[in-house]
Protein backbone atom coordinates (compact mmCIF):
# COMPACT_ATOMS: atom_id res chain seq x y z
CA UNK A 1 0.00 0.00 0.00
CA UNK A 2 1.63 3.46 -1.10
CA UNK A 3 0.65 6.69 0.69
CA UNK A 4 0.59 8.88 -2.60
CA UNK A 5 -2.25 10.12 -3.78
CA UNK A 6 -4.62 13.10 -1.70
CA UNK A 7 -8.53 13.39 -2.01
CA UNK A 8 -9.51 13.06 -4.95
CA UNK A 9 -13.24 13.21 -5.20
CA UNK A 10 -15.21 16.05 -4.30
CA UNK A 11 -14.39 17.05 -0.68
CA UNK A 12 -16.82 16.09 2.28
CA UNK A 13 -16.74 19.52 4.36
CA UNK A 14 -16.07 18.99 8.09
CA UNK A 15 -17.95 21.94 9.98
CA UNK A 16 -17.03 23.51 12.93
CA UNK A 17 -19.99 21.97 15.05
CA UNK A 18 -18.87 18.44 13.63
CA UNK A 19 -15.89 19.45 15.41
CA UNK A 20 -17.41 20.38 18.72
CA UNK A 21 -19.86 17.38 18.88
CA UNK A 22 -16.87 14.71 17.99
CA UNK A 23 -15.12 16.53 20.54
CA UNK A 24 -17.49 16.71 23.17
CA UNK A 25 -19.46 13.33 22.70
CA UNK A 26 -16.82 11.51 21.72
CA UNK A 27 -19.00 10.59 18.13
CA UNK A 28 -20.26 12.66 15.45
CA UNK A 29 -23.06 11.64 12.31
CA UNK A 30 -22.12 12.51 9.03
CA UNK A 31 -24.57 12.38 6.33
CA UNK A 32 -23.75 11.59 2.45
CA UNK A 33 -19.49 10.95 3.13
CA UNK A 34 -19.11 9.12 0.48
CA UNK A 35 -22.08 9.41 -2.95
CA UNK A 36 -21.48 8.13 -6.41
CA UNK A 37 -18.41 6.09 -7.82
CA UNK A 38 -17.54 6.11 -4.23
CA UNK A 39 -19.81 4.42 -2.65
CA UNK A 40 -20.14 2.15 -5.08
CA UNK A 41 -16.15 1.77 -4.73
CA UNK A 42 -17.38 0.79 -1.04
CA UNK A 43 -19.90 -1.46 -1.95
CA UNK A 44 -17.82 -3.56 -4.33
CA UNK A 45 -15.01 -3.67 -1.70
CA UNK A 46 -17.34 -5.19 0.65
CA UNK A 47 -18.52 -7.60 -1.79
CA UNK A 48 -15.55 -9.36 -2.82
CA UNK A 49 -14.79 -9.80 0.47
CA UNK A 50 -17.64 -11.49 0.70
CA UNK A 51 -17.33 -13.37 -2.17
CA UNK A 52 -13.84 -14.44 -1.43
CA UNK A 53 -12.48 -13.66 2.34
CA UNK A 54 -9.01 -13.91 2.43
CA UNK A 55 -6.31 -12.37 5.10
CA UNK A 56 -6.97 -11.86 7.99
CA UNK A 57 -10.91 -12.74 8.31
CA UNK A 58 -12.65 -13.49 11.44
CA UNK A 59 -16.04 -15.07 11.27
CA UNK A 60 -18.73 -14.47 14.36
CA UNK A 61 -22.11 -15.95 15.04
CA UNK A 62 -24.32 -14.72 17.59
CA UNK A 63 -24.19 -17.29 20.71
CA UNK A 64 -26.93 -19.95 19.37
CA UNK A 65 -25.21 -20.57 16.35
CA UNK A 66 -27.35 -18.42 14.18
CA UNK A 67 -26.25 -15.27 11.66
CA UNK A 68 -23.56 -14.81 10.21
CA UNK A 69 -20.55 -12.09 10.33
CA UNK A 70 -17.64 -11.62 8.67
CA UNK A 71 -14.92 -9.60 9.93
CA UNK A 72 -11.54 -8.71 7.65
CA UNK A 73 -8.73 -6.95 9.20
CA UNK A 74 -6.83 -4.81 7.32
CA UNK A 75 -8.79 -5.30 4.19
CA UNK A 76 -7.27 -2.65 2.34
CA UNK A 77 -3.90 -4.86 1.97
CA UNK A 78 -6.23 -7.07 -0.42
CA UNK A 79 -8.86 -5.79 -2.05
CA UNK A 80 -8.14 -3.03 -5.06
CA UNK A 81 -11.54 -1.28 -4.39
CA UNK A 82 -11.00 -0.63 -0.55
CA UNK A 83 -7.25 0.00 -1.15
CA UNK A 84 -7.88 2.86 -3.69
CA UNK A 85 -10.68 4.15 -1.17
CA UNK A 86 -8.08 5.02 1.56
CA UNK A 87 -4.95 6.10 -0.92
CA UNK A 88 -7.70 8.62 -1.73
CA UNK A 89 -7.12 10.26 1.30
CA UNK A 90 -10.81 11.52 2.20
CA UNK A 91 -11.57 9.32 5.26
CA UNK A 92 -8.11 10.24 6.53
CA UNK A 93 -8.92 13.74 5.97
CA UNK A 94 -11.81 13.40 7.82
CA UNK A 95 -10.20 11.76 10.42
CA UNK A 96 -7.47 14.56 10.74
CA UNK A 97 -9.81 18.07 10.59
CA UNK A 98 -12.28 16.82 13.46
CA UNK A 99 -8.99 15.48 15.27
CA UNK A 100 -7.85 18.81 14.67
CA UNK A 101 -4.37 17.93 13.60
CA UNK A 102 -2.00 17.95 10.42
CA UNK A 103 -1.82 14.74 9.47
CA UNK A 104 -3.55 11.24 9.76
CA UNK A 105 -1.79 7.90 10.08
CA UNK A 106 -3.83 4.59 9.10
CA UNK A 107 -3.80 2.26 12.88
CA UNK A 108 -6.49 -0.07 11.08
CA UNK A 109 -9.38 -0.51 8.69
CA UNK A 110 -11.75 -3.42 8.93
CA UNK A 111 -15.27 -4.88 7.47
CA UNK A 112 -17.88 -5.57 9.63
CA UNK A 113 -20.45 -7.58 6.86
CA UNK A 114 -23.13 -9.07 8.24
CA UNK A 115 -25.55 -11.26 6.35
CA UNK A 116 -29.37 -10.36 6.38
CA UNK A 117 -31.63 -12.35 8.33
CA UNK A 118 -30.52 -12.90 11.65
CA UNK A 119 -28.11 -9.78 12.69
CA UNK A 120 -25.19 -10.51 14.91
CA UNK A 121 -24.75 -8.08 17.67
CA UNK A 122 -21.08 -6.60 17.93
CA UNK A 123 -20.47 -6.41 21.97
CA UNK A 124 -19.58 -3.39 23.60
CA UNK A 125 -16.19 -2.30 23.60
CA UNK A 126 -13.29 -0.27 23.21
CA UNK A 127 -10.89 -0.36 20.28
CA UNK A 128 -8.21 1.07 22.46
CA UNK A 129 -6.98 -2.11 24.03
CA UNK A 130 -6.73 -4.15 20.83
CA UNK A 131 -4.47 -1.66 19.23
CA UNK A 132 -0.46 -0.65 20.09
CA UNK A 133 -1.04 2.86 20.17
CA UNK A 134 -3.04 5.03 22.96
CA UNK A 135 -3.83 9.17 23.19
CA UNK A 136 -6.91 11.19 22.49
CA UNK A 137 -5.89 11.81 18.70
CA UNK A 138 -7.64 8.74 17.44
CA UNK A 139 -10.91 8.89 15.08
CA UNK A 140 -12.35 5.65 13.62
CA UNK A 141 -14.44 6.64 10.72
CA UNK A 142 -17.09 3.79 10.46
CA UNK A 143 -18.83 4.50 7.25
CA UNK A 144 -22.20 2.13 5.91
CA UNK A 145 -23.27 1.13 2.60
CA UNK A 146 -26.91 0.25 3.28
CA UNK A 147 -29.87 1.64 4.91
CA UNK A 148 -29.30 1.14 8.24
CA UNK A 149 -31.85 1.69 11.35
CA UNK A 150 -30.45 2.39 14.60
CA UNK A 151 -31.51 -1.22 15.99
CA UNK A 152 -28.71 -2.46 13.89
CA UNK A 153 -26.30 0.76 13.79
CA UNK A 154 -23.34 1.16 15.29
CA UNK A 155 -24.16 2.92 18.95
CA UNK A 156 -21.86 4.98 21.39
CA UNK A 157 -21.84 5.85 24.64
CA UNK A 158 -21.64 9.51 24.71
CA UNK A 159 -18.67 11.60 26.33
CA UNK A 160 -16.81 7.89 27.26
CA UNK A 161 -13.89 8.81 25.98
CA UNK A 162 -13.40 11.26 28.25
CA UNK A 163 -13.35 8.65 31.33
CA UNK A 164 -9.69 8.37 30.99
CA UNK A 165 -10.13 4.51 31.87
CA UNK A 166 -8.71 2.04 29.08
CA UNK A 167 -10.96 -1.59 29.92
CA UNK A 168 -9.92 -4.97 29.06
CA UNK A 169 -11.09 -6.55 26.09
CA UNK A 170 -12.54 -9.22 28.31
CA UNK A 171 -16.56 -8.46 29.00
CA UNK A 172 -19.36 -10.58 30.05
CA UNK A 173 -20.99 -8.76 26.85
CA UNK A 174 -18.61 -11.07 24.96
CA UNK A 175 -21.30 -14.01 25.68
CA UNK A 176 -23.81 -12.86 23.17
CA UNK A 177 -21.67 -13.89 20.04
CA UNK A 178 -19.24 -16.96 19.27
CA UNK A 179 -15.92 -16.66 17.46
CA UNK A 180 -15.59 -19.17 14.74
CA UNK A 181 -12.27 -20.80 15.53
CA UNK A 182 -10.68 -22.67 12.74
CA UNK A 183 -6.62 -23.28 11.23
CA UNK A 184 -7.75 -20.03 8.90
CA UNK A 185 -9.65 -17.95 10.92
CA UNK A 186 -7.83 -14.10 12.50
CA UNK A 187 -8.49 -15.06 16.73
CA UNK A 188 -8.49 -12.22 19.01
CA UNK A 189 -7.55 -14.17 21.59
CA UNK A 190 -4.78 -13.15 23.71
CA UNK A 191 -5.75 -9.38 23.03
CA UNK A 192 -6.17 -6.87 25.89
CA UNK A 193 -4.82 -6.71 29.32
CA UNK A 194 -5.99 -8.32 31.95
CA UNK A 195 -4.79 -6.05 34.52
CA UNK A 196 -7.45 -4.03 32.99
CA UNK A 197 -10.97 -3.74 33.89
CA UNK A 198 -13.28 -5.23 32.02
CA UNK A 199 -15.41 -3.57 29.90
CA UNK A 200 -19.13 -2.92 31.14
CA UNK A 201 -21.73 -4.53 30.22
CA UNK A 202 -23.60 -1.59 28.52
CA UNK A 203 -26.49 -3.98 26.45
CA UNK A 204 -27.58 -5.08 30.13
CA UNK A 205 -27.72 -2.07 31.70
CA UNK A 206 -28.49 0.13 28.94
CA UNK A 207 -30.38 2.89 31.44
CA UNK A 208 -27.32 3.46 32.87
CA UNK A 209 -25.57 5.03 30.02
CA UNK A 210 -26.27 7.86 27.98
CA UNK A 211 -26.54 6.21 24.56
CA UNK A 212 -26.33 7.81 20.90
CA UNK A 213 -27.73 5.97 18.05
CA UNK A 214 -27.98 6.86 14.44
CA UNK A 215 -30.01 6.09 11.57
CA UNK A 216 -27.64 5.86 8.55
CA UNK A 217 -28.05 6.23 4.73
CA UNK A 218 -25.71 4.52 2.35
CA UNK A 219 -22.22 6.70 2.60
CA UNK A 220 -23.32 7.77 5.75
CA UNK A 221 -20.21 7.81 8.74
CA UNK A 222 -19.89 7.82 12.40
CA UNK A 223 -16.70 9.14 13.50
CA UNK A 224 -15.39 8.05 16.98
CA UNK A 225 -12.83 8.73 19.21
CA UNK A 226 -11.01 5.41 19.88
CA UNK A 227 -12.08 5.63 23.55
CA UNK A 228 -15.24 5.27 23.16
CA UNK A 229 -17.53 2.50 24.27
CA UNK A 230 -19.21 1.50 21.45
CA UNK A 231 -21.26 -1.71 20.09
CA UNK A 232 -24.54 -2.69 18.00
CA UNK A 233 -27.34 -4.69 18.40
CA UNK A 234 -28.60 -7.18 17.03
CA UNK A 235 -32.35 -8.38 15.26
CA UNK A 236 -33.47 -11.59 14.56
CA UNK A 237 -34.79 -10.27 11.16
CA UNK A 238 -33.50 -7.82 8.98
CA UNK A 239 -34.25 -8.18 5.23
CA UNK A 240 -30.49 -6.34 3.76
CA UNK A 241 -26.93 -6.81 4.50
CA UNK A 242 -25.41 -4.58 7.17
CA UNK A 243 -22.30 -3.63 5.83
CA UNK A 244 -19.49 -1.25 6.91
CA UNK A 245 -15.94 -0.15 6.53
CA UNK A 246 -14.10 1.13 9.32
CA UNK A 247 -10.48 2.99 9.52
CA UNK A 248 -9.09 3.57 12.52
CA UNK A 249 -6.75 7.15 12.24
CA UNK A 250 -4.10 8.50 14.53
CA UNK A 251 -2.72 12.01 14.57
CA UNK A 252 1.22 12.83 14.63
CA UNK A 253 1.08 12.94 19.11
CA UNK A 254 -0.21 9.03 19.47
CA UNK A 255 2.10 6.95 20.76
CA UNK A 256 3.26 3.70 20.04
CA UNK A 257 2.13 1.41 23.19
CA UNK A 258 3.97 -2.22 23.93
CA UNK A 259 0.91 -3.75 25.41
CA UNK A 260 0.62 -6.65 27.47
CA UNK A 261 -1.31 -8.93 25.44
CA UNK A 262 -1.30 -9.51 21.59
CA UNK A 263 -2.66 -6.45 19.36
CA UNK A 264 -4.07 -6.26 15.99
CA UNK A 265 -1.59 -6.39 12.93
CA UNK A 266 -0.26 -2.87 11.77
CA UNK A 267 -1.06 -1.64 8.99
CA UNK A 268 2.39 -2.55 7.29
CA UNK A 269 4.98 -4.26 9.24
CA UNK A 270 7.91 -2.56 10.82
CA UNK A 271 10.72 -2.12 8.32
CA UNK A 272 13.12 -4.06 11.09
CA UNK A 273 13.68 -0.69 13.50
CA UNK A 274 12.54 -0.85 17.04
CA UNK A 275 9.36 0.89 17.79
CA UNK A 276 9.77 2.21 20.88
CA UNK A 277 7.22 2.64 24.22
CA UNK A 278 5.48 5.79 24.09
CA UNK A 279 7.22 7.11 20.88
CA UNK A 280 5.24 9.28 18.41
CA UNK A 281 3.49 7.35 15.65
CA UNK A 282 4.89 10.25 13.98
CA UNK A 283 8.43 8.54 13.63
CA UNK A 284 6.87 5.76 12.16
CA UNK A 285 4.96 6.19 9.05
CA UNK A 286 6.63 2.66 6.99
CA UNK A 287 4.53 1.19 9.96
CA UNK A 288 0.99 3.62 9.70
CA UNK A 289 1.25 4.99 6.49
CA UNK A 290 0.42 9.45 6.18
CA UNK A 291 -2.94 9.27 4.01
CA UNK A 292 -3.37 13.04 4.77
CA UNK A 293 -1.80 15.94 5.47
CA UNK A 294 -2.59 19.62 5.90
O1 LIG B 1 -20.00 -2.49 12.75
C1 LIG B 1 -20.03 -3.08 13.81
O2 LIG B 1 -20.94 -3.85 14.13
C2 LIG B 1 -18.92 -2.87 14.83
C3 LIG B 1 -17.95 -1.81 14.47
C4 LIG B 1 -16.88 -1.60 15.50
O3 LIG B 1 -16.88 -2.15 16.56
C5 LIG B 1 -15.79 -0.69 15.16
O4 LIG B 1 -15.80 -0.09 14.09
O5 LIG B 1 -14.87 -0.55 15.99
Amino acid sequence: MQATAWATQDSYRITPDDIRAYQRDGAVHLQSVLQGEALAQLTRGLEELHARPTGQITRVKAADGEGGTLIGQNASWGYASLIDLVEQGELARIAGQLMEVRSAQLILDQVFYKEPGRIVPTPWHQDTPFLCVRGMDMARVWISCDPSPREVTLQVVRGSHRWNVIYDTRSDANAAVAMQDGDTEFTYAGMGDERLPASPDVETHRDSFDILSWQVEPGDAIVFQGNVLHGAPGLDHHPVPRRAFATMWGGPDLRYHQSAGATMPTPQHSSGAAMHHGARIADYPEVFPVFWRD
